[in-house]
């Protein structure tokens, strides 16, 4: 596998996902994304990976956005391609069947805001600085921008953010609900594998069909309540759901079979 994206996997299930290209600020290359889409594949199906965190190598940067370098040479087509690779990748993070919880420790610009946009939780470092700066540089989001932002943090502040291209710090990202937690910077990585671990100590079908269920509330009331009540289906035919209850009244804890 490549040493692009690093793979570690901890006893307690979390995955550590690390894009590692510290001298470009992790800067998304054609190879990168290729990486990193193979270790969400690979983390799918690992059955010892409960919850995953993606973060950044090196202390200034989680990722940078794609790669300035590989933009000059496209054209309509080539640059259609580029955009729907990016996204078919960040769709497999979005819909992974388990929690991936961004460590933002530094730039999220461009590529990199859209990437922890795609993680189904943020947690950033005091100094992240997140931003959509492509209009400066004669392009639009294409890696999800237009779309995932909004749906975060409506359609007002996503307009004035991918139109100016501005920088945020990680308290207004805060406050616009961008991000989840603001951490100190050191902190970064151990509070997001916490927020994997608190994830990763309940019922992993539950989860799994939160998740999916979540996936819905972007469609019409009904249409995402019929969805729930479907999942919600599936999950009392789990042996987890008896599992549940029994524990809350033994008063223990639950012992998960996953089933
Ligand atoms: N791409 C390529 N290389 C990068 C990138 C990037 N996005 N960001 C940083 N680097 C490189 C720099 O070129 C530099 O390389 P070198 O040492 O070889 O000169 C190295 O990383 C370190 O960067 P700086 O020296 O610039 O570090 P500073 O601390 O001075 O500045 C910044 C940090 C402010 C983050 C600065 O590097 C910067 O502005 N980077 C670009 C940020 C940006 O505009 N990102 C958005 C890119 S567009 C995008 O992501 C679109 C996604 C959707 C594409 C859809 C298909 C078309």
């Amino acid at each position: 596998m490549s040493d692009l994206v690093l793979y570690s996997v901890a006893d307690d299930g979390i995955l550590t996902l690390t894009i590692n290209r510290p001298d470009k600020l992790n800067a998304l290359s054609h190879d990168l994304l290729t990486a990193l889409g193979e270790a969400f594949e690979r983390a799918k199906d690992d059955e010892a990976v409960k919850a995953v965190v993606l973060t950044g190598a090196g202390t200034k940067s989680f990722v940078a956005g794609a790669d300035i370098g590989q933009f000059s040479d496209l054209d309509a087509e080539s640059g259609q391609h580029f955009a729907e690779r990016g996204q078919r990748v960040f769709d497999q993070i979005a819909q992974l069947p388990k929690a991936v919880v961004a460590a933002v420790n530094g730039y999220a610009l461009g590529g990199g805001c859209e990437l922890a946009m795609a993680c189904h939780l943020r947690v950033a470092s005091e100094k992240a600085i997140f931003g959509q700066p492509e209009v400066g540089l004669g392009i639009i989001p294409g890696y999800g921008g237009t779309q995932r932002l909004p749906r975060l943090v409506g359609l007002g502040v996503a307009t004035e953010l991918v139109l100016t291209g501005a920088r945020i710090g990680a308290d207004r990202a805060y406050q616009i609900g961008l991000v989840n937690q603001v951490v100190p910077h050191d902190e970064t990585l151990a509070a997001a594998t916490k927020m994997a671990q608190s994830i990763a100590a309940q019922a992993p079908v539950a989860v799994r069909l939160t998740l999916e269920a979540l996936r819905h509330s972007d469609r019409p009331l009904a249409d995402g309540q019929e969805a729930e009540a479907k999942l919600f289906g599936q999950a009392c035919a789990t042996d987890d759901v008896r599992e549940g209850a029994t524990a809350f009244l033994e008063k223990r804890r639950p012992a998960w079979s996953g089933r």
